[in-house]
């Protein structure tokens, strides 16, 4: 049933302030707020404190929350105007359905809507099978729903097929941490960061994507710390490093293992640590043998005396701190390319103590604590095994369901995009998830939700996805309902609810619940609260590796934040793993992994000769759903352009600001030139917060890693080419005005 979507339209018209349902005269000028709520910034994974203003059920404004320890009342540009999405006029505050022959949506009632999702779920499933219905959800989900969502597939619809959008962010540094350490989540509480004599930051615009970091990697310097960084693109915070090592995108395990074989030339090896605390050094140490400078350095693409002085810096290190994000991790390498970062780290000993460690910084809101409770495929809650009878067993007791009635292992998000275009799965529930902007190759997504037999999206906005989608049902922002998020540091934290959703507007729990009711699963799913949900939770995770039983929301509040793991009520929480040497595996011991470097699925060509990579700017967030709806944010960065170096810009006929179309086997996308001299003459750059002609996404590969089932967002081979005029008619006006576009 090919149902085409609504055209998706620019985001222009909810701009600035009269897109906000306020008053004249603007937001922080309507009197005294009526109070002041301690909460948390919903954007990303540091998940700064923050005041909201409250006044008359309205969040009004912010103010900074100064004790909060992690960013102690400091914010980004996105933290400071995230308030404006909670009255903008673009809140979706009734359920709509798609009126079909491409007539729009209309509003219908909260009981037809839901009727219509539970009556498409058992249609679905009684012709073609349980699985045949999938959920899509997301890490900027509370862990109190993350939690629900895996129980709501498992035990409510019953389907194998629920993966979240964390697939395409945090899961290579997940699977490597836990191939190596035995447990996923960063070793250490940011306070370790000033402490470290020497910080190596791998693939992360610390600046941009992580903001509140960039302090500590300044407090670290100012303690004498030295700075290294690997990033195709000299990005704000390596403007300011001792070592900025301009690496091929796919190339960093050349770096890494070429800095390891150095160490072991020169006796920079922590022998005695790794024979107390690791098993499989010596293969690696064997595999170890061709990594050159010379070698290492061709694989990088840069000269080798950069990483002998790298290892000079890092080898001898009394004290150090190693982290990365998605620049290493979105690659079909992405699991090798963090357990050559992590033997790094290992074969130097310095890890579990004071001023030593190691981080994969978290993207998303969520992004830790949503990756533990059991919305991910292969996953039950306490980061428990699916196929672990054991686990399997635990999780049947907490849910008072028999054993075999859990569904076993089902597809990843890319995998399972891939069977609805396939006609294998025909029904699918969306939450918290933008696919039409964040999946690679977006043709062939646009291809497969227009195939479902029924799609049904809970969102707060009108996304791309959900123009898809049959039925749209309005759900609640961050701070119209409470809960808890899992930061950066793996600190659990709680959001306090500031004000109520809109009316028309529901709470996303709620919603589930009541869909699970209809479904006669009504007994497993009374909560009345999310703190009802959070008390099942901490039983559910208890014993497992993210063990939260020891968690209150009295204590969060009291202590401001606990860290997992706290399996009882008079632990102190964790904030550094692996003190004294101990490692999460059974035995006890890190386990090293052999790295070997290998080429990404699409490595440029003659016909395609330039390498595309992808990623952030600091005012956009993610699929640009919330961000592209805040007047201020789109003032400091309206359009997404390409970063060109000035040798190959001039080698192309192109000039700054030119239009240019990049091209590769899968699409293209036409947006301005940005030529500087801070990327690599061998590739270009594109934000990829935009949607369809302007989407990086149009142009990216399908490729997985074969482990975490990551796409390779960072690499693909493109061709550029200057444009005439961008084929999306309202740019192309914009551009005529000379204004955003
Ligand atoms: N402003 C803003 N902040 C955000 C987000 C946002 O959308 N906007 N999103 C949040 C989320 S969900 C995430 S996942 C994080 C992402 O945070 P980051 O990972 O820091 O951001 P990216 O821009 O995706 O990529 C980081 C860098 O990787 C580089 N890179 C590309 N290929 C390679 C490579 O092969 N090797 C190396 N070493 N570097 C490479 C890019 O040039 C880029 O500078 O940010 C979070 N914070
Ligand atoms: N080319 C390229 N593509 C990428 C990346 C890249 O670097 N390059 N990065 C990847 C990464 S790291 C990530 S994390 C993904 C993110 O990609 P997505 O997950 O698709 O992006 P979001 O913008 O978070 O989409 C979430 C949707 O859910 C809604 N939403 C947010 N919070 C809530 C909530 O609490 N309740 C409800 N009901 N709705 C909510 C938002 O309005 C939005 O429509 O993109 C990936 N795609
Ligand atoms: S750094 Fe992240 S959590 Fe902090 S204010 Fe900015 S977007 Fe929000
Ligand atoms: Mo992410």
């Amino acid at each position: 049933m090919a149902r085409p979507p609504l055209p998706i339209p620019e985001l222009v018209h909810s701009y600035g302030p009269h897109a906000m349902r306020v008053p004249a005269g603007g937001w922080n000028t309507i009197g005294e707020p009526d109070k002041l709520v301690k909460t948390h910034c919903c954007f990303c994974g540091q998940q700064c404190g923050i005041q909201l203003k409250v006044k008359d059920n309205k969040v009004v404004g912010l103010e900074p929350w100064e004790d909060f320890p992690f960013n102690q009342g400091k914010l980004c540009p996105k933290g400071v105007k995230r308030y404006m999405q909670n009255e903008h006029i673009d809140r979706l505050t009734t359920p709509l359905e798609n009126a079909g022959a491409g007539a729009g949506f209309r509003p219908i009632s909260w009981d037809a809507a839901l009727d219509r999702t539970v009556g498409e779920i058992r249609r679905i499933q009684q012709s073609y099978g349980n699985d045949a219905f999938a959920i899509l959800t997301g890490a900027s989900l509370t862990n109190e729903k993350a939690y629900l969502m895996g129980k709501f597939a498992r035990v409510a619809v019953r389907t194998a097929n629920i993966d979240y959008n964390g697939r395409l962010c945090m899961v290579s540094a997940g699977a490597a941490s836990k191939k190596i350490f035995g447990i996923d989540r960063s070793a250490n509480p940011w306070s370790d960061i000033p402490k470290a004599k020497v910080v190596i930051v791998a693939g992360s615009n610390i600046a941009e994507c992580s903001p509140i970091t960039t302090e500590y990697l300044w407090q670290a310097r100012e303690n004498g710390a030295k700075l290294i960084v690997l990033d195709p693109r000299m990005t704000p915070i390596a403007r300011t490093c001792d070592l900025f090592i301009p690496v091929r995108s796919g190339g960093d395990i050349g770096v890494f293992n070429g800095i390891l074989h150095i160490m072991v030339k020169r006796g920079w090896i922590a022998r005695d640590f790794i024979a107390a605390h690791t098993i499989g050094w010596a293969e690696v140490e064997k595999s170890l043998e061709k990594y050159t400078p010379e070698y290492s350095a061709k694989l990088a693409g840069v000269p080798a005396q950069m990483i002998i002085e790298a290892a000079e810096m890092w080898g001898p290190a009394p004290t150090s701190f190693l982290m990365h994000a998605r620049g290493i991790e979105h690659h079909s390498k992405g699991v090798q390319n963090c357990m050559a970062a992590i033997n790094l780290v290992l074969a130097s000993g310095r890890i579990g103590r004071e001023g030593c460690g190691y981080a994969m910084i978290t993207g998303q809101g969520n992004g830790q604590g949503a990756r533990e409770q059991g919305q991910k495929c292969e996953q039950l809650p306490g980061m428990r095994d699916i196929e672990n009878p054991e686990h399997r067993k635990y999780i049947a007791g907490v849910w008072g369901v028999p054993e075999e009635s859990i569904p076993h292992k089902g597809l990843s998000a890319v995998p399972l995009v891939e069977a609805i275009h396939a006609g294998k799965i025909k029904g699918l529930l969306l939450l918290c998830f933008n696919p039409m902007v964040s999946l690679p190759n977006q043709q062939f997504i646009g291809e497969a939700l227009e195939k479902l037999e029924y799609f049904a999206v809970i969102d707060f906005f009108m996304s791309e996805t959900a123009r898809y989608a049959d039925v749209v049902l309005p759900g609640s922002l961050m701070e119209e309902d409470e809960g808890t998020t899992t930061s950066v540091e793996g600190r659990v934290i709680h959001h306090q609810k500031a004000v109520d959703p809109p009316p028309g507007a529901r709470e996303d729990w709620r919603i589930i619940c009541d869909v699970a009711k209809r479904l006669g699963a009504g007994e497993k799913f009374s909560f009345s609260s999310p703190r009802e949900i959070f008390e099942e939770l901490r039983v559910a995770s208890r014993g497992g590796i993210s063990d939260y039983y020891g968690i209150s929301w009295e204590r969060i509040d009291q202590e401001k934040g606990v860290f997992w793991p706290c399996p009882s009520a008079d632990h102190p929480g964790t904030p550094r793993l692996y003190e004294n040497g101990r490692f999460a595996h059974p035995d006890g011991k890190a386990h090293f992994q052999v790295v070997e470097w290998r080429p990404a699925a699409e490595e440029p060509d003659e016909q395609y000769p330039i390498v595309l990579t992808t990623g952030r700017v600091v005012s956009q967030f993610l699929s640009g759903t919330q961000t592209r709806r805040i007047g201020a944010l789109l003032d400091q960065y309206p359009e997404p352009r390409c970063e060109i170096h000035p040798r190959l810009a001039e080698k192309l006929g192109i000039k700054n600001d030119d239009f240019v179309t990049v091209e590769s086997r899968r699409g293209a996308l036409t947006v301005r030139a940005m030529v500087v001299k801070t990327i690599r003459p061998d590739t270009v750059f594109v934000p990829y917060h935009w949607p369809s002609e302007r989407a990086a996404n149009n142009c990216t590969i399908r490729a997985i890693d074969p482990i975490s089932n990551i796409p390779e967002f960072k690499i693909c081979a493109v061709r550029v080419s200057k444009a005439q005029r961008p084929t999306n008619a309202m740019a192309a006006l914009a551009a005529e005005a000379g204004g955003i576009s």
